[in-house]
């Protein structure tokens, strides 16, 4: 019987270079995020490329009664997930604290934690009972240090290096191994998302140097999932070698 991941907010960036890394490696996928087309369209080509299988969830994570509708619909012969990837996310604005926009607050707040936490309490149930399995939270390098505008998206993100520490403890009876990866600066939608669609500001942030590519991320996730069951990578921080930390860079324009 082939593994199952799940994987939140698979429709781009890192979650989708994840599912092309773990569909490479032989896993059914089930793929969560808002945007259906893009969702159909991943597995139409993952199960022609790799020959698995693919359940697609169209859900918002922000709607703890949408999280638990998507886990009920789920057939019977895939309720057998051994991984868990907590992706989905978001930064939106980088004003100065004063200048914030509560809509924004608000997208970051429910999206990054409120949302990490109704998927967790309810995908990790299967795993409980299985006394197994793997999760990885996706943080960031906002959630170790902070930098001017910021503040928001940082703390979200501080809350998931704390919730992965809190999980590790309150899974330890079931043996499931839970895991964050932090990256630095990497070039997929997230900065068009967090400017609102500005793409000459999206594309400014990665201007002088190379970035991560999401696909650094998915080698990592694989990394993670693919030590024996009795390893657990508790933290990896991952940066751009041109990024010493959140603010400094090595920029060659
Ligand atoms: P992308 O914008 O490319 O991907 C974000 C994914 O999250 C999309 O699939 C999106 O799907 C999904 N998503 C966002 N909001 C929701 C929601 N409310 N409900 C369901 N799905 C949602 O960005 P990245 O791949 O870069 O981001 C992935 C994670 O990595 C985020 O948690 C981000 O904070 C983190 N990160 C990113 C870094 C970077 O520099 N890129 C660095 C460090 C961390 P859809 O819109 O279809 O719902
Ligand atoms: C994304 C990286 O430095 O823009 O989490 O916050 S950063």
């Amino acid at each position: 019987m082939k593994n199952i991941a799940v994987i939140t907010g698979a429709s781009s960036g890192f979650g989708k270079a994840i599912a092309y890394r773990f569909a490479e490696n032989g896993f059914n996928l089930i793929l969560t995020a808002r945007r259906a087309d893009l969702l159909e369209t991943i597995k139409s080509d993952l199960t022609q490329k790799f020959g698995i299988n693919v359940l697609v969830l169209c859900f918002d994570v922000r709607d703890e009664h949408q999280v638990e509708s998507a886990h009920d619909s789920i057939p019977q012969e895939w309720r057998n997930w051994s991984v868990l990837v907590n992706n989905a996310g978001l930064a939106v604005g980088r004003e100065s604290l004063e200048n914030g926009l509560s809509d924004d607050w608000n997208r970051m707040i429910d999206t990054n934690v409120k949302g990490l936490l109704y998927i967790t309490r309810t995908f990790v149930r299967f795993m409980k009972e299985n006394k197994k399995g793997t999760i990885i939270n996706i943080g960031s390098i906002a959630g170790k240090e902070t930098y001017a505008g910021g503040n928001v998206y940082s703390a979200t993100k501080f809350a998931v290096d704390a919730l992965t520490k809190s999980m590790r403890i309150d899974f330890l009876p079931y043996n499931i191994r839970v895991s964050q990866i932090a990256p630095g600066a990497a070039e997929t939608e997230f900065s068009l998302v967090r400017f609102k669609g500005d793409t000459d500001k999206a594309s400014s942030v990665y201007d002088g140097y190379q970035p991560l590519s999401a696909d650094d991320i998915a080698d990592a996730a694989w990394f993670i999932v693919s030590r024996p069951q009795h390893v657990c990578i508790n933290d990896m921080v991952i940066m751009p070698t041109a990024q010493a930390n959140a603010t400094t860079f090595h920029k060659t324009i």
